[in-house]
């Protein structure tokens, strides 16, 4: 059988391909470690220096494997709580804690937990024809994989509870211009922008861009003063790093900087 996330790594970026394309890459067990293994795999590689998440065929990913959740296959309701907390809830820590860019190219439908796993990833690049689901009101769930939180702070509170409580599709286009991704792009610019993109996140400050990422996700549950704390403990790092000297080095001698990572 073909393995359910392909991994491939070129140039420091690590692209991790769902690939169950039949089930529009929908989450069985062997896909949810195989996802976890690829981004474990990213906080331990230092070759690795972003990471690019994106789905095989025509849809990103449709949550859930609804197929092994028959409840006409008889014996108890499955515990939800319980495979959250071993599968989706991971993945999402492994996502928000991993100190490098994670690049999303949404290729298609992304439904339940797939289209929450986008909303955690840093840049969100998806095609114009894709779609977001908040699929859960449909079967009698609430939006897990972090969908309530992402939902609410990025979009507020009235369009948050519309899209959770309808499950309306969401476009592309739409999502961009709501803030909820960074961009939509025709379908063929999809993969060569969110390539180049990512390609361009590996070339740079790693560190300074990992500290980054901390910084503005640590951001809303700090006052202005402790952010200002953070920012300087971060700043002190940063300007300690080769890749700071190597960027003001290549600032004075008017040429492009050659970042190491470090
Ligand atoms: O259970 C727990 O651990 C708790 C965690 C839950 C997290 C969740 O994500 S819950 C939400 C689960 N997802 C959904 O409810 C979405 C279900 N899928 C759909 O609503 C639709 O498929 C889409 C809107 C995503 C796409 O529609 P469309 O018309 O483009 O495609 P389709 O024909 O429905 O699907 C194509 C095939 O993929 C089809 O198989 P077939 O008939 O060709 O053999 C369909 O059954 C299969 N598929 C799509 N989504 C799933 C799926 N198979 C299993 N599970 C799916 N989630």
């Amino acid at each position: 059988a073909s393995p359910t996330v392909l991994s491939a790594l070129a140039d420091g970026v690590l692209t991790l391909t769902l690939n169950r394309p039949e089930k529009l890459n929908s989450f069985n067990e062997e896909m949810h470690l195989a996802l976890r293994e690829g981004i474990q795999r990213a906080h331990d590689d230092p070759a690795v220096r972003a990471v690019l998440l994106t789905g095989a065929g025509r849809g990103f990913c449709a949550g859930q494997d609804l197929g092994d959740r028959d409840p006409r296959k008889g014996g108890p309701a499955p515990d939800l709580g319980h495979t959250l907390e071993t599968f989706y809830n991971p993945t999402l820590r492994l996502i928000r804690s991993l100190e490098k860019p994670v690049v999303c190219a949404v290729n298609g439908v992304a439904a339940g937990a797939g289209a929450n796993i986008a909303f955690a990833c840093d840049i969100v690049l998806a095609a114009k024809s894709a779609k977001f689901i908040q699929a859960f009101a449909k079967i009698g769930l609430i939006p897990d994989a972090g969908g309530t939180w992402s939902l609410a702070r990025i979009l507020g509170e009235p369009r948050a509870k519309a899209l959770a409580l309808t499950a309306e599709p969401l476009p592309a286009e739409k999502a961009a211009d709501w803030g909820l991704i960074w961009k939509a792009v025709e379908d063929d610019a999809l993969m060569p922008e969110a390539q180049a993109l990512a390609a361009q996140l590996a070339a740079g400050p790693t560190l300074g861009l990992g500290l980054t990422k901390r910084l503005i996700q640590d951001a809303a549950t700090r006052t202005l003063d402790q952010q200002l704390d953070a920012e300087r403990d971060c700043q002190q790092q940063a300007g300690r790093s080769a890749d700071y000297a190597e960027g003001v080095t290549a600032f004075l001698e008017k040429r492009p900087a050659r970042f190491s990572g470090k």
